[in-house]
């Protein structure tokens, strides 16, 4: 039995790295092709190329499809317009699954000052923001924010995933939509693939997805508000210590935002997704 990395995953077939070989495996009987993903340790036999064991994951993403990841790199850009929805889901499964969220905004070419300082205003208490051109040779931020860890791409689609991952990796074969594609709603990327950049640097680049089920979230409601950085500071200023943010009085987070001082936004999606995890929790719980 040989130790391998699963980098890539193509109907029931899976591409396991072990080292510098590539091998091109199936599961073994037992093992269901289901539950094998993408930045998965595998036990495999490289005479038969059968995968037999899956080891235990730090964690798993069900969008992107990915396990094991330290980091994941929000890709948003002027066009398409972002979907403030979905940045904020991946930005909460993130922290719930204890990986480092960066957003990185692309197409730094067609950026306005006020669509940035928007972005910013927005989520510079929440998480790390940098801003990078696929056009542009120079990512030199961005690839330091990959060194040594294995980080995934995610987000809409035609955001530039692809073209960020062949910047940084020229002989990856990915695939680049063109925009009369991306027009028509089709993906390009249609897989989640894993590369190696370094010795222990890796990226995936994924497919783009509109949506995200909060019902996927491994928290239940109350415990909503620890998981906004943006909205804890506020929590001591909070009448009531366990103040959720919604129909409490004196309630901290609130005042910030009539002030302007957090988005109206960002409180009205924490909001909705508050309501569906409470529906949620009753649901199963009588
Ligand atoms: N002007 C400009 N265009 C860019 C930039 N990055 C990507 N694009 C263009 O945006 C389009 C979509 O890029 P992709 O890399 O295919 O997008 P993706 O996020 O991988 O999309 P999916 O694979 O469908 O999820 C292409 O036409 C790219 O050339 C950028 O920094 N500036
Ligand atoms: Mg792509
Ligand atoms: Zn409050």
């Amino acid at each position: 039995m040989v130790k391998g990395l699963v980098i890539k995953k193509l109907a029931d077939k899976f591409w396991v790295k072990s080292e510098g070989s590539t091998y091109i495996c199936v599961p073994k009987g037992t093992l269901k092709s289901k539950g094998i993903y993408v930045g998965d340790n595998v036990l495999f036999d490289n005479n038969l190329n059968h995968i037999v064991h899956v080891e235990e994951r730090k964690s798993l993403l069900i969008r992107p499809p990915i396990s094991n990841i330290d980091q994941i790199i929000i890709v948003i850009a002027p066009i398409p317009k972002p979907d403030f929805n979905l940045i904020d889901k991946l930005i909460l499964f993130s922290f719930c699954y204890g990986i480092t969220p960066v957003l990185c905004i692309n197409k730094l070419d067609l950026t306005d000052e006020k669509f940035l300082n928007t972005i910013i205003k927005t989520y510079k208490e929440v998480l790390k923001i940098i801003k990078v051109s696929a056009k542009d040779n120079n990512l030199i931020e961005l690839k330091d924010i990959l060194k040594n860890k294995i980080s995934c791409f995610a987000g809409q689609s035609a955001v530039g995933k692809s073209a960020l991952t062949k910047r940084i990796l020229p002989n990856a074969t990915v695939e680049i939509g063109e925009l009369s594609k991306i027009e028509r709603g089709k993906n390009t990327t249609r897989h989640t693939e894993l590369f190696e950049i370094d010795k222990d640097t890796f990226l995936a680049d994924t497919s783009g997805f509109t949506s995200l089920d909060e019902k996927l979230l491994p928290i239940s409601y109350f415990e909503l508000p620890f998981y906004y950085p943006d909205f804890l500071k506020y929590l001591e200023k909070c009448k009531y210590r366990s103040c959720t943010h919604t129909n409490e009085s004196c309630c901290a987070v609130k005042d910030a935002v009539k002030a302007g001082i957090l988005d109206n936004g960002r409180y009205e999606r924490y909001k909705t997704i508050f309501e569906n995890l409470k529906k949620e929790w009753q649901k199963n719980h009588g």
